[in-house]
């Protein structure tokens, strides 16, 4: 411990307010519920801290996907594995809600200490976990807009505010922990009986947060759990409506594609080491042809499975001089001026044997707005880098 003449000197004590100005929720005496505790603050807080960091990974890794850095290395297989990974990111997101109203209504009393800042460390602290709140409110917030799919109040574009955000909150979500932890380790340990107060019980309290956080889950996942369908009645989208019994992000005529979709004079441009090829659907057509059962995964949370018959991204690549598909491969869409007009197939994408350049889905010819002519599919990929209505492929030298 500090000695006291060192602590004044690196943290000194502030002028306490006179008592006149401690009023309304200032009183001493105004919060009377005898749920609160050190208790359940921290079990409450041991639940958030372990939502909020999966959701933190989770969503890490979504970025990391959509940006990699260099030293980033995602694998195309097993094919479910963003679909689990984004699933999980969303139903954790959403489980925080009944957690962190709780969290925050177990410790709002704190407040109205009096008096509100003891000393510059004590105020620095408080000040942090104002920013922790502000930060927790803000993904929670944003992030369900963004399930959905309501843009018009984020004046800003989503992706980059919520993971910066993300940032903030995870750091003074550590730092909070540090401070607090002689707290959070007296709160965990303590097992006193408790007093009989005649109203809800803190366990009566925990059942319904954890009860509000199952069903809040339950009543979303169907957006991605086949099974949990019927029951999804929280969730913005049904994942076998739409076109071919598949939802659809951006219709063809949104996109504003359809006039160049539906040219006659289309050709797929394929790049790479030994040249450039035109390809007419009629000799696209007369390639070997494969299928596979692979799922879209949008970020929005909602996911759903398809079968896919097409041409092998590998196989057009060696058309080109790229042996075993082993290449970065830029896929560019007919779409014009979109974030997701163009995407980046890194090698264990662009060489698996299921990556395609779908032709069918469902055994049909693909719909208009799910990409026709031609849509790129890969396994264990984000939805948004799905490319539709593919127009060119090139290899980048290596
Ligand atoms: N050209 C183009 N491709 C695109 C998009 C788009 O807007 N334009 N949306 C992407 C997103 S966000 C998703 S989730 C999938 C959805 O595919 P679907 O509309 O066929 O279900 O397509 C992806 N490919
Ligand atoms: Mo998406």
């Amino acid at each position: 411990m500090l000695r006291a003449p060192f602590r004044r000197l690196i943290d000194p004590a502030l002028p306490t307010p006179p008592d006149a100005f401690r009023r309304g929720p200032f009183r001493a005496g105004v919060f009377r519920s005898a749920l609160r505790s050190e208790r359940l603050t921290s079990q409450l807080g041991l639940w958030l801290g372990i939502a909020f960091g999966t959701c933190f990974l989770t969503g890490l890794i979504s970025h990391l996907i959509q940006h990699p850095p260099g030293w980033f290395w995602w694998p195309s297989r097993p094919v479910w594995l963003y679909r689990a990974t984004q699933g999980i990111h969303v139903a954790t997101g959403l489980a925080t809600v009944p957690l962190l109203g709780a969290k925050l209504w177990s410790v709002y009393p704190r407040l109205f200490t009096w008096p509100p800042a003891r000393t510059v460390v004590h105020t620095l602290e408080r000040g942090s976990v104002a920013v922790l709140v502000a930060a927790a409110l803000f993904q929670v917030v944003t992030g369900i807009l963004n399930v959905a799919r309501w843009y018009t109040p984020m004046g800003f574009f989503f992706t980059t505010a919520h993971y910066w955000t993300a940032w903030l909150a995870i750091g003074a979500l550590l730092l909070h922990i540090a401070v607090q932890l002689p707290v959070i380790r007296r709160g965990l340990a303590d097992r006193a009986p408790e007093p009989a107060t005649g109203g809800l019980s803190r366990r009566g309290l925990l059942a319904t947060v954890a009860g509000s956080a199952v069903l809040i889950t339950v009543a979303t996942a169907g957006e991605t759990v086949p099974a949990l369908n019927a029951v999804s009645v929280l969730g913005p989208r049904r994942p076998d409506t739409g076109p071919q019994h598949l939802p659809v992000n951006t219709s063809a005529r949104n996109a504003q594609v359809v006039a160049a979709a539906t040219d006659p004079a289309y050709r797929l441009r394929i790049s790479g080491p030994a040249g450039t090829r035109l390809l007419s659907l009629a000799d696209l057509d007369a390639l070997p042809q494969h299928t596979a059962s692979l799922p879209i995964a949008c970020v929005e949370g909602w996911s759903a499975d398809a079968v896919w018959t097409g041409i092998r991204v590998a196989d057009l690549l060696a058309l080109v001089g790229v042996p075993d598909g082993n290449a970065q491969v830029l896929v560019e869409s007919l779409q014009q001026h979109s974030r997701y007009a163009s995407s980046i197939l890194a090698p264990p994408h662009a060489r698996d044997p299921l990556t395609l350049l779908a032709r069918k889905l469902h055994g049909q010819p693909l719909a208009l707005d799910h990409g026709y002519p031609l849509r790129l599919i890969a396994p264990n990929r984000p939805g948004v880098l799905q490319t539709k209505c593919v127009a060119a492929l090139t290899a980048a030298d290596r």
